[in-house]
């Protein structure tokens, strides 16, 4: 009897080894994320194919092989994050934030991020510290103080309406700078640097547009 209780044990290991019960029952559908969420809580959502591409210099073609993500200047532990690396050790958030070009477009996007504040507590600012200036892989530039983006759980998204950023949409992350107009939504970001220099003026700003970038105010004028 004990005998044949082993042996029957024995052979339920091995066809769980082999795979035997894999046919058995339903399996969980894997999502294969190439399919926009369309609706999220009842609102109806834009389209990663309705922005206007009008960046620089046009869609840029990361390699997530040979990408990082730095975090800088004046801070205690300066990090350099793989792209992987960002989305192990940060929590993920969920958030349908719009963004709104000055050239008068807009987009209601579910954007799935981490919180650009943890990746700051993680390199432990500096108390003379007051802006973040935001480098991307276009040689783009955007800044935005510190406590925006801490006190409103400012999003570096990975990925929008459910699906993995397109390269055109700004792959790996962009950053969802909501209140803000689209020129602070830096795409393919490569560089958080932690600064002192208010004056600092990204690309769009330091020819003219507000360094404010509150939807609210007119973008043109400070
Ligand atoms: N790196 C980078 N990020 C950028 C830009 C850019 O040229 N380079 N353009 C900005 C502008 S003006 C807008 S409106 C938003 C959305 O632009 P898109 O429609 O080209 O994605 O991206 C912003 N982020
Ligand atoms: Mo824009």
């Amino acid at each position: 009897m004990r005998y044949k209780l082993t042996s029957f044990a024995f052979i339920l290991i091995a066809m769980s080894f082999t795979g035997i019960f894999q046919g058995c029952g339903p399996a969980e559908p894997s999502p294969l994320g190439t399919v926009e969420i369309q609706q999220y809580e009842g609102q109806d959502l834009s389209s990663a194919s309705d922005f206007r591409e009008n960046s620089i210099k046009g869609p840029q073609h990361v390699d997530p092989a040979d990408y990082h993500l730095r975090v800088d200047g004046l801070v205690e532990k300066p990090a350099s994050y793989a792209y992987n690396e960002v989305l192990d050790n940060f929590a993920s958030f969920n958030k349908v934030v719009r963004l709104r070009c000055v050239e008068g477009w807009s987009v209601d996007i579910l954007w799935q991020g981490v919180r650009v504040g943890d990746l700051l507590a993680k390199a432990r600012v500096q108390p003379e510290a007051k802006v973040i200036i935001f480098h991307a892989y276009d040689g783009y530039t955007t800044s935005l103080p510190i406590e925006y983006i801490v006190d409103n759980d400012i999003l570096m998204a990975y990925s929008m309406n459910g699906v993995t950023l397109p390269p055109e949409r700004g792959y790996p992350f962009e950053l969802v700078a909501e209140s803000k107009w689209g020129y602070k939504w830096i795409k393919w970001i490569t560089r958080i640097e932690v600064s002192d220099n208010t004056s600092y003026r990204g690309y769009w700003e330091s020819l003219g547009f507000s360094n404010d970038g509150d939807v609210a105010k007119p973008s043109t004028g400070e």
